[in-house]
């Protein structure tokens, strides 16, 4: 801790000439926990799902079917759509430990509706993770007051829903979600159709730098191709077409871009050397 305070002194000391205002902050115990927290609380931005197609969803209604829509989703080639009456579900395995939801505090995603008063009308709604193997009654959710609190156009909305940590149960595992569900039942005879699409797990840093993060994960495929050789042609290809994908500020925020151009350049001329193998598998000797 003392050599943490130094630390700080010091920091405080440097920055004092040119951050008068932050400098005191600086040197308060109360800013080192801010400083802490900003070094363990990275930006969260997780796509869990483009729902292009249904793998790893399910409805849990007896009264409608989960398909593919690819008509009309909201993002990429398809969004996933339950028509029902009575109950809307969109239910989820994941496999223990794919999504840390430890630095999570909002789910973001697509929601389509034909009927704006589905969970205005619903007996029950939430969106809620558990991490049991079981349906938890106490754990980590969007609750329904928020949920019948939206206001909803028919057709497409973008929901960023945050989620109610007050009321998590006590062995409650952020990083091992095993299961989540979004529902509303109890609307008695109410037939609708409701789609969701590009689901991510968010956090206010995350949120805030989404173009940032989606950003970084291209500068690190590009770094990724180190020194080029004849056998960069997939790792160039790979971070070439992540970027391409990119929106133009999305774009701007790349820093190694020339890097990948370099790497292009590259890799052509050791194809015109003729210095370009395919790969051949390992035989030991
Ligand atoms: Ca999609």
């Amino acid at each position: 801790m003392k050599r943490w305070l130094s630390v700080f002194l010091t920091l405080s000391l440097l920055l004092g000439c040119c951050l008068t205002a932050n400098a005191n902050q600086l040197t308060t115990g109360k800013d080192e926990l801010i400083l802490n927290n900003t070094s363990t609380t990275p930006a969260v931005n997780t796509l869990w799902s483009n729902c292009d197609t249904g793998a790893n969803w399910d409805t849990e209604s007896s009264r409608g079917a989960l398909s593919l829509n690819t008509a009309d989703p909201a993002l990429g080639k398809g969004c996933i759509q339950v028509d029902g009456v009575g109950e809307m579900w969109f239910f989820s395995i994941c496999p223990a430990g794919s999504i840390d939801c430890s630095y999570v505090t909002h789910v973001d995603f697509w929601f389509y509706t034909d009927n704006v008063n589905i969970f205005k009308s619903a007996r029950d709604c939430a969106f809620d993770l558990s991490y049991t193997g079981a349906w938890s009654s106490g754990g980590v959710r969007v609750n329904a007051g928020t949920l019948r609190n939206l206001t909803l156009q028919k057709g497409w909305n973008h929901l960023t829903l945050p989620l109610d940590f007050a009321n998590q149960t006590p062995d409650c595992n952020l990083s091992q979600i095993t299961r989540f569900r979004f529902y509303a039942v109890g609307l008695d005879d109410m037939a609708f159709q409701v789609r969701m699409d590009e689901l991510r797990f968010v956090n206010q840093a995350g949120l805030e730098n989404a173009d940032g993060v989606i950003a970084n994960s291209v500068m690190e495929l590009i770094q990724a191709i180190g020194t080029p050789n004849s056998y960069s042609e997939p790792s160039i290809q790979a971070a070439r077409k992540a970027y391409d994908e990119l929106t133009q500020p999305q774009k701007d925020l790349v820093e190694n871009y020339q890097d990948l151009l370099n790497a292009e350049a590259a890799f052509a001329q050791l194809k015109e050397q003729g210095s370009v193998v395919f790969p051949q598998p390992c035989v030991n000797p």
